[in-house]
């Protein structure tokens, strides 16, 4: 049984997403709704999974662990070209794009409303939109990064793609791109954890 520390509409609903596409049993916890987070993981991020008396922290690390255990359609568990296709797909969603989406979160915390402020965010926006034209190239002659099939780089690019709206900028996501994150959002594991998360309330 596993649980899983989450905040909505965070990188932890890919997480999330991956542990009911596994058909994996789960008990959330909100990570805002807690007195002191900072007691289960110092770092204060999500998501953090507990899996028995082991306590996991950094997405990657986890999707791996659960792809590992529950082999599927979602990461290549044996050796060779497509595993080492997946885990460069992971890391380029996980090490890349994410801290490109959370340069805007960091401008918005740390500037002050004025002209400046705006110039940080479309210098971030635009680093973020050469991004998803690399993911658009990728998806030329496939339409999920993972193939055929959604990959759990699929599934985190699909969740950092909602995080746009709440800034002043445009983000810009080209056409193969913007079917592969609808086919995602309609995963039968995004749709239940997302509503789980909401079911929570905020
Ligand atoms: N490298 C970490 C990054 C985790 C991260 O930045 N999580 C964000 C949410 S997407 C977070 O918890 N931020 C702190 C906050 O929202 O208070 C991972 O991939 O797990």
């Amino acid at each position: 049984m596993y649980t899983l520390y989450y905040k909505q509409e965070a990188c932890s609903l890919a997480v999330h997403t991956v542990l009911r596409e596994l058909m994996q049993d789960v008990t959330l916890i909100r990570a805002d709704s807690l007195r002191d987070f900072s007691a289960v993981n110092p770092g204060l991020k999500v998501p953090v999974l507990t899996d028995g008396d082991e306590k996991l922290v950094e997405g990657a690390a986890i999707m791996l662990h659960l792809t590992s255990k529950h082999p599927s359609r979602l990461f290549p568990t044996e050796q060779g070209p497509a595993r080492r296709r997946a885990v460069e797909h992971l890391l380029f969603a996980n090490a890349t794009m994410h801290p490109a989406y959370s340069k805007l979160f960091f401008v918005a915390h740390a500037t002050e409303e004025g002209p400046v402020r705006q110039q940080l965010f479309e210098a971030a926006a635009k680093a973020i939109n050469q991004l998803w034209e690399q993911v658009e190239s990728q998806l030329q002659s496939q339409p999920f990064l993972g193939g055929q099939h959604a990959c759990v780089a699929d599934i985190l690019l699909a969740v950092y793609s909602r995080w746009g709206a709440a800034f002043p900028v445009d983000i810009v996501i080209p056409p193969r791109t913007a079917r592969m994150i609808e086919a995602v959002t309609c995963m039968p594991g995004f749709v239940a954890a997302l509503q789980a998360e909401q079911a929570q309330g905020a």
